[in-house]
């Protein structure tokens, strides 16, 4: 009987070979890839983002949990396909234009997509025209912005404009070391987190 605690165990603990080996004999026992997904990949990085935001685990511990959930993904994504499961919504991410730090976005893209999101991540230097051409272009319901200089901030209210501008129905989320939750409401964003875990939490009340 597959045991999908084990699997979440793997994932809390970054044991790749273990979470791939366990979502492999799930799927081999025949139980749904939604199910695997859902009670084994994400109830266990559902317990990396809360032990992250009580900052009992850190920055390495949840990019190691991250790079299991990956593996096993890699697994069970074909099969969630051929079931039809539908992502829980679709998030575009990038740095600001100007700014080369990607950090912090990596994480909140990683914490994303162990939450169930897809997610296009756009890289570095990423211009207000990419994020218009690429939030229409995908379909997205939510655009995220990352800046990590006060020098970059501009980039993020720019392509705020762009975005309402060109009337897509998408959420915008902003982050990064030197925004706030005050800076996010007075350019008018719909979301802030001051971290990954709490992303998750935002992106999710937004599509609600
Ligand atoms: Co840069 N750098 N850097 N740097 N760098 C800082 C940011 C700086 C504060 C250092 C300092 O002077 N004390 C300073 C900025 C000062 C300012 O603007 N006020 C600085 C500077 C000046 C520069 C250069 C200009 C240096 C130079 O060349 N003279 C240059 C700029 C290059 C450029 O971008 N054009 C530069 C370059 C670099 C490196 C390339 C060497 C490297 C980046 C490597 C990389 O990212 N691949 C680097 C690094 C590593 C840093 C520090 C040391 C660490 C940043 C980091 O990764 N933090 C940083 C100093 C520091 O913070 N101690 C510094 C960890 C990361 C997990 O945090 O990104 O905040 P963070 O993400 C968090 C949250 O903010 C949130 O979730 C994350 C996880 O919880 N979050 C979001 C992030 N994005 C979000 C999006 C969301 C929601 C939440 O929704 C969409």
């Amino acid at each position: 009987m597959a045991d999908l605690k084990a699997l979440a165990d793997a994932i809390i603990e970054g044991n790749q070979s273990k979470a791939e080996e366990l979502t492999k004999s799930a799927l081999e026992e025949g139980m749904p890839a939604k199910e695997v997904l859902d009670n084994g990949l994400i109830a266990g990085m559902d317990v990396v983002g809360e032990r992250f935001k009580k900052n009992e685990v850190y920055i390495p511990e949840v990019l190691i949990s991250a790079r299991a959930m990956k593996g096993a993904m890699s697994i069970l994504e074909p099969e969630l396909t051929k079931a039809g499961v539908e992502p829980i919504g679709k998030f575009i991410i990038g740095t600001a234009q100007g700014d080369l730090h990607d950090i912090g976005k990596n994480l909140v893209s990683m914490m994303l997509k162990g939450a169930g999101f897809e997610v296009v991540d756009l890289g570095v230097d990423v211009s207000a025209e990419q994020f218009v051409e690429q939030a229409k272009e995908k379909g997205a319901q939510l655009v995220g912005m990352s800046a990590l200089l006060t020098t970059t901030m501009p980039g993020i209210e720019k392509t705020l404009k762009a975005l309402k501008e060109a009337a897509l129905p998408v959420k915008i989320m902003v982050g990064g070391a030197p925004i706030t939750q005050a800076y996010a409401d007075k350019i008018g964003a719909d979301g802030y987190a001051s971290d990954a875990a709490t992303a998750v939490d935002v992106a999710k009340e937004l599509i609600s």
